[in-house]
Parts: structure tokens; sequence; C-alpha cells
């Protein structure tokens, strides 16, 4: 069987570079930090004491540095599953394929991956400005349906009990749930919040939000705060990380999703300034990932 990954397959551009980042596999570090807005790059990037490369394609912009010795990347991958899934493969490529022979290479790479993002928290006691750390992301849109991959036990059983405990609309999601990688989650514990994250395909009605369209389903996020399984609960929803945690299991990496909570939809409160959360949690993000 013939091994090599065509053309049409993993799309290498004239610069050497992968077809949506616009980046080499020389311009990558291992430690990659993901945000989902373009101009959160730069506001990561100016507290480094080094940046090498910068780049540009479409929403994707990548900035490669250091703090210290630490060799980071910083890539935003806009709002949305669908764009994880092109990030998420093509930084697996740049540092899992060779570009000149598109062979799979024997030894893997297996990249740290944190998302600081923003999101809305669903319980009451979650204050805006605070942080959560995302201990599952669980999908309401459909990505990790198209990719095979397994689920631990304890996985298997958190989701059965969400299956049992929210009512989705027919015909809508299927959901899946995937734990953050260990050995991120435990850097990131004092001063943070931990719980479930949802993750939704779209930021109104599927985050149950009415401006004129009315909801199919008016009882989610009641459903979803009240949801409870041994000791576990949804704390907040946003767009991307079961996508980033399903990704991480199917291609090997460890992963970790950190939110800033933007708006608290139970007490129907959205941040004062909801740049200066973000500011905060890049600040303290940095300190600790600067470690790893
Ligand atoms: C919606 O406003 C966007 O904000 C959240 C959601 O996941 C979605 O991408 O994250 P970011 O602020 O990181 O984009
Ligand atoms: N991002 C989301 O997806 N939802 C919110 O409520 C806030 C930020």
């Amino acid at each position: 069987m013939d091994k090599r990954i065509a053309e049409s397959e993993l799309i290498i551009n004239s610069r050497g570079a992968v077809y949506h980042l616009d980046v080499r596999p020389d311009e990558l570090a291992h430690t990659i930090i993901t945000v989902g807005d373009p101009d959160r790059v730069p506001a990561v990037t100016k507290h480094f004491d080094k940046v090498e490369h910068k780049f540009q394609h479409r929403e994707f912009v990548t900035h490669t540095g250091y703090i210290g010795n630490k060799k980071l990347s910083v890539v935003s991958t806009g709002i949305g599953t669908d764009n994880i899934d092109i990030v998420l493969n093509e930084l697996d490529a740049l540092v899992n394929i060779d570009f000149n022979t598109r062979l799979v290479k024997q030894e893997l790479t297996s990249l740290q991956i944190i998302r600081l993002g923003t999101s809305g928290a669903l319980q009451e006691s979650i204050p805006v400005d605070s942080f959560v750390v995302s201990s599952h992301g669980l999908g309401l849109d459909n990505l990790m349906a198209y990719y095979a991959y397994e689920n631990t036990a304890a996985e298997k059983q958190l989701l059965e009990a969400f299956r049992g405990q929210v009512i989705l609309q027919p015909g809508g999601a299927h959901p899946c749930l995937l734990a953050a990688g260990e050995n991120l989650q435990k850097h990131f514990t004092d001063g943070f919040h931990t719980g479930i994250t949802v993750t939704c395909p779209g930021f109104y009605a599927p985050q149950g939000r009415i401006l004129r369209g009315p909801l199919s389903n008016p009882n989610l996020i009641d459903n979803l705060t009240g949801f409870s399984h041994e000791g576990h609960r949804i704390t907040n929803f946003e767009m991307e990380t079961s996508a980033i945690y399903g990704m991480g299991r199917v291609l090997g990496h460890q992963c970790l999703s950190i939110s800033a909570i933007v708006a608290n939809r139970i007490r129907k409160e959205f941040s004062k300034d909801g740049g200066a959360a973000v500011e905060a949690l890049i600040k303290k993000g940095l300190e600790i990932i600067a470690t790893l």
C-alpha cells in the first residue's frame, strides 16, 4: 500500500508551508497556545522576550517566539469546531508528517496545546471575570462523529449520565465527551474553577440565546446547569473545547482549554471589561505555561 500522503490531502504551498496556517515545520514550537480572536495573538506575544516568526493567512495568525528558553507558538483559530478540525490537523502534520517524503514519521511528537479563550458561565457561583479550566469538553456539534477514537470507561459513564439527564432536540447533536490532558490540567488549579465545558455549534440558539429567532429547545440552559454526576457539573459553554480535546485524542496531543468568563447566563451579567479579563488570563496562563 502506498503510504505517501497525496498532494490533494496534505496541501503544501510554494513556501513549503501548510495550506491554511501558512507555517513551515521549522517555524512551530511544540507548546502551542490557541486563541479564537486573531487580535489576541499579539496580545499574548507582547509578553514574549523574543518573537521570531509572524504569519497570517485568513483568520489564522501564528507567532512563534520565546519566554526565556521556552519556545512557544500562538495560533488563532477563529470561531468554531470546523476551524479546530483544520488547525489541529495542520499543527499535527507540521510535526508528524515529513513534508519532503509525505510519509508519517516513525517517531511521533506529542504537542502541548492550550486554549486561552472566552466563555459563558452556566453556574450562578462562577462570576464574570473568573477563569475556568475545562476538565472535559462535551461537544454538541458533530465534528467528532467523523473521526474514529476510543473513549475511556470514565468518559463513557459521564456521557451516559449526560444522555440520561439532558434532553436534546430530536435530530440534533450526537454528544461527544473527552477529558483534558491530565499532565497539563494538574498545573492549573490555584485560582481556577474547574468543570465540564459544553461546546456549542453556535453562539445564539445553540447557547439558548434569543434575539429574534425562537428556540427549538428552550430548556437547554436549565438542563445543562442542573446536570450532575458523581461530583461533576457543567460550568460553562463556548465553541471549541470538545474539538480540541477530541482531535488531541485522535492525534495523540496533550490539550487543555482555559476560559475567561465574560458572561454569566444564570445571573444574566456580562463583564464590564472583557478585555481586562482576557489580559488577566493571558498573564496568569503565561506564568504557568512558561514553566511547562
Ligand atoms: C464567541 O464569541 C467566541 O468566543 C469564545 C467562543 O469559543 C467563540 O470562539 O472563544 P474565543 O474568545 O477564544 O474566540
Ligand atoms: N463565548 C461563548 O461562546 N459564549 C459566551 O457566552 C461567551 C463567550
